[in-house]
């Protein structure tokens, strides 16, 4: 059985749903979804560590990283599993999320069930632009908005 998760995000501007499926607990995760409001570009986008808003976006911790890495792409294999880059907002201000990744799952250690997704005001250098914030956060920016991701109805 396939396990489905989602997460929905809300600020004033900012708002979208995101969508996790995967088919058993080796398989990559499919991640899609839609996110509006945004300024046109890249958007950092990443799992935190904590499913707690208490205090607004800023509870959610730190990137989830259960591995003690550095930060990075999505792709690289020096990155904290909550790293999946990038979103793209296009001059409508919505980004369309169609991602796989082979990191994050929905059991098990890497289980990102009860953590948070974060959109960012800035584009996730990907560990690679030199700014002393680029190896824990991308340098990425404010947090926008974001949501605890829980599991789906079906
Ligand atoms: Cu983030
Ligand atoms: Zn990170």
């Amino acid at each position: 059985m396939p396990v489905k998760a989602v997460c929905v995000l809300k600020s004033e501007a900012v708002n979208g749903t995101v969508f996790f499926t995967q088919q058993d607990g080796k398989s990559p995760v499919q991640v899609t979804g839609e996110i509006t409001g945004l300024v046109k570009g890249l958007h950092g986008f990443h799992i935190h560590e904590f499913g707690d808003n208490t205090n607004g976006c800023i509870s959610a911790g730190p990137h989830f990283n259960p591995l003690k890495k550095d930060h990075g792409g999505p792709t690289d294999s020096e990155r904290h599993v909550g790293d999946l880059g990038n979103i793209e907002a296009g001059a409508d201000g919505v980004a369309k999320i169609n991602i796989t990744d082979k990191l994050i799952s929905l059991e098990g250690d890497h289980n990102i069930i009860g953590r948070t997704v974060v959109v960012h005001a800035d584009p996730d250098d990907l560990g690679k632009g030199g700014h002393e914030l680029s190896k824990t956060t991308g340098n990425a920016g404010g947090r926008l908005a974001c949501g605890v991701i829980g599991l789906a109805a079906n």
